[in-house]
């Protein structure tokens, strides 16, 4: 049966005996949908993109109920903060030894980028590492209906829901420009639930916004070029102000009392005070940070029972939670580029069996999802919301 056809006739049989809403179990499409008509004339009205093709893609678009269930906040109480365990699950041997085999391949190209951009090769190979694995796990979800989802059906139980919707509605408009303007078939482009793709998990917005050719052919291929990937990610640091040859944090001896600590993390990981008034609220900035000019932030980081780690961040701390707006994460890159760092320079491979099931436990590759989630819905907001 013609696809239109099948569709109409479905909505047709719908409404002669339901709700709505049973009519929308029963079609997963778009085509009739209030919401995505509506945003078919807001987005043709602003003329960057032919009416009849973007009718014709948000027509095509279907609702994804695994999406909308991913993106819906768990209900019970949240566990306990742990760093380690969540380090645990990026610092591991495979990652690290993916990570060798990639700075390997491509040493000339993250040398470039960092003499370039300023931005530390371990640095980018941290972030393509947490995020995909080096290119293993770039998300197997149609981006077009994902986004679609969430710009349509973004789970109502969500605290900012009509926020995260507004997010996703201009990240489905700058996706379907992307695919307009380079002549690619939106409905080929995979990804994660929220919509992020390639090697380094880009969402349209900031493919559009700092992925570069780096390789130099011509085109931007953030799924299958290493260095445009490796490019990109330099450039969107570059972007979001990364501070050439400052280190993304300082150890720091924390004997605050509760009142001072109180004060040190107010502005979260946000950095608000000098290496001074962090001595002088309890918190000594170590080594070379006793003498940072910039602002520092106090970052915690809660290991369940035990004590708790800190550290001091810097501006560059700050541009790795660009990334995703935690300071779990924005650790875990750090020490995973440093972990591979080391690794290629004392020629120690780790051992092959890692010491968690991180790549294997599927519960974790959704808490994994989760983290790109959180990054993209911190990523366009700057209303605080606690990290880590
Ligand atoms: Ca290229």
């Amino acid at each position: 049966m013609h696809a239109f056809l099948k569709k109409t006739l479905v909505f047709i049989a719908a409404s002669a005996c339901c709700t709505w809403a049973t009519a929308q179990k029963t079609s997963n499409s778009y085509a009739q949908r209030d919401e995505a008509q509506a945003f078919v004339n807001e987005v043709a009205a602003r003329e960057h993109i032919d009416r009849g093709w973007l009718q014709a893609a948000v027509n095509q678009t279907q609702f994804n109920a695994r999406v909308q269930s991913l993106m819906t906040p768990r209900t019970g109480p949240a566990g306990v903060k742990n760093w380690r365990a969540y380090r645990g699950r990026f610092v591991e041997p495979i990652r690290i030894r993916a990570g060798l085999r990639f700075w390997q391949d491509n040493a000339d190209t993250l040398a470039r980028a960092e003499k370039e951009f300023g931005v530390p090769a371990e640095i980018i190979a941290g972030i393509i590492g947490v995020e995909t694995i080096y290119g293993q796990q770039m998300g197997g979800f149609s981006v077009a209906d994902a986004l679609a989802t969430l710009a349509f059906d973004f789970p109502s139980s969500h605290p900012r829901a009509a926020e995260r919707a507004a997010y996703f509605r201009r990240e489905l408009e700058q996706f379907l420009t992307n695919a307009y303007l380079t002549r690619v078939d939106p409905f080929a482009a995979k990804g994660s639930y929220a919509g992020a793709m390639g090697i380094p998990q880009f969402m349209p917005s900031s493919w559009a916004a700092y992925a570069v050719d780096y390789d130099g052919d011509g085109r931007i291929d953030l799924f299958g070029s290493p260095a445009d990937a490796i490019g990109s990610v330099a450039n969107y640091f570059v972007g979001h102000g990364w501070k050439r040859g400052l280190p993304t944090h300082y150890r720091v001896q924390v004997d605050s009392n509760p009142q001072q600590l109180a004060t040190l993390l107010a502005p979260d990981i946000k950095p608000s005070f000098s290496a001074a008034e962090m001595q002088a609220n309890g918190a000594p900035v170590q080594g070379d940070g006793a003498a940072n000019a910039g602002p520092l932030a106090l970052i915690e980081l809660k290991n369940g029972s035990d004590a708790t780690s800190y550290v001091a961040g810097t501006q560059n701390f700050y541009v790795v939670t660009r990334y995703n707006w935690s300071s779990f994460y924005a650790m875990s890159v750090i020490e995973l580029g440093q972990a591979i760092r080391q690794a290629r320079s004392s020629g120690t491979v780790p051992a092959a069996e890692p010491e968690t099931s991180a790549e294997v436990d599927p519960s974790n590759a959704v808490a994994a999802g989760y983290a790109a989630a959180w990054r993209r819905s911190r990523q366009a907001s700057p209303a605080p919301v606690p990290s880590n």
